[in-house]
């Protein structure tokens, strides 16, 4: 079965997966999905995590990028994006992008002249209703102001420029890897921002990357509507839980009450028994009105474990 990508087309992080699904060759489901709450058929299946993307897989529902890429990688092992000639480096690189890149790039691109360029033609309840949507996902999250974002996003591209001037196609070296794809969604946003885009323009070697990994596209996909996909997962039974599998890394038992919430932004928790416990990976089994019994899978990093007391 394909997977299912619940995404809208302005999402950086979606954009990364799409991406990712062209360069595997992975043909996939498209899910659009609301850009502001509420999201409704995206609760139904996750619990309460309403960051975007997240990948469908029947019952099994996967949240944030780091652990949608490595079922992508599980699903289509070739072409990797974890080749050896950048083992180790590549995903803390990958992470560093998209925490510390992303978080440089949004507020950059979204500047007076790039946020009226993105919300051209909307009406004020609009775009009111999006900023009071962005500033309560943020929370507590310190945000760059535009003069730093500046200078921080000019000296990062002129060291991704500089890693390029070394005659490599990628990033770290002759194979592609997870860190072209974390490094590529902040710089698209970057690119299809309107004025603040010509801060790309001094960086030729960057550019005819960009443009590399744009002409990958997002391979081949169909289409379904979120509320057939609440339906699909409700007919479905999630994957095979392995008890034996499970590492007690918080001395909590397999199936023990608990809730798993990120811990930097968007931090909405999801509640449910916590039946999976890897090294890289973490989730639990939850039970929705609309979306029946699900398993909602979480990376290790970035997120949190707690035990949900009883009342
Ligand atoms: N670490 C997360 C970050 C995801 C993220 O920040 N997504 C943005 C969109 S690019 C988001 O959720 N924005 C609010 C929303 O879509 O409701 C991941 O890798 O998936």
């Amino acid at each position: 079965m394909r997977p299912i990508l619940h995404h809208y087309p302005n999402s950086p992080f979606a954009e990364k997966i799409r991406t990712l699904l062209g360069f595997k060759k992975i043909p996939w489901t498209s899910v659009l999905i609301p850009v502001i709450m509420p999201k409704p058929d995206v609760v139904a299946l996750t619990g309460g995590h309403r960051r975007t993307p997240i990948l469908q897989q029947g019952a099994d529902i996967y949240c944030d990028t780091a652990l949608i890429t490595r079922v992508l990688e599980d699903l289509a092992p070739e072409p990797t994006v974890f080749p050896e000639s950048s083992a180790g480096l590549a995903p803390i690189l990958a992470q560093w992008a998209d925490a510390t890149l992303f978080g440089t790039a949004i507020p950059y691109t979204m500047q007076p002249a790039g946020f009226a360029y993105a919300m051209a033609g909307q009406p004020p309840e609009v775009q009111k209703a999006f900023m009071a949507d962005r500033m309560a996902f943020r929370g507590a999250l310190p945000r760059l102001r535009v003069p730093e974002a500046t200078e921080a996003l000019k000296v990062y591209l002129g060291e991704f420029e500089t890693l390029l001037a070394k005659g490599q196609p990628w990033l770290l070296g002759p194979e592609a890897s997870i860190a072209d794809f974390s490094v590529y969604h902040p710089l698209w946003f970057v690119a299809r921002g309107g004025p603040p885009a010509a801060i790309l323009e001094d960086y030729p070697r960057l550019r005819a990357w960009r443009e590399r990994i744009a002409a990958i596209g997002h391979g081949e996909f169909d289409r379904m509507e979120s509320g057939a996909a609440v339906a699909l997962a409700a007919a479905s039974t999630p994957k095979p839980l392995d008890p034996a599998d499970f590492q007690d890394t918080h001395g909590l038992a397999f199936g023990t009450p608990v809730t798993i919430a990120a811990i930097d932004y968007g931090c909405d928790p999801v509640a449910g028994e916590f039946v999976i416990s890897r090294a890289d990976e973490i989730g639990l089994r939850r039970v929705d009105p609309r979306a029946g019994t699900v398993v909602v899978h979480f990376p290790r990093i970035g997120f949190e474990i707690r035990k949900v007391e009883a009342a």
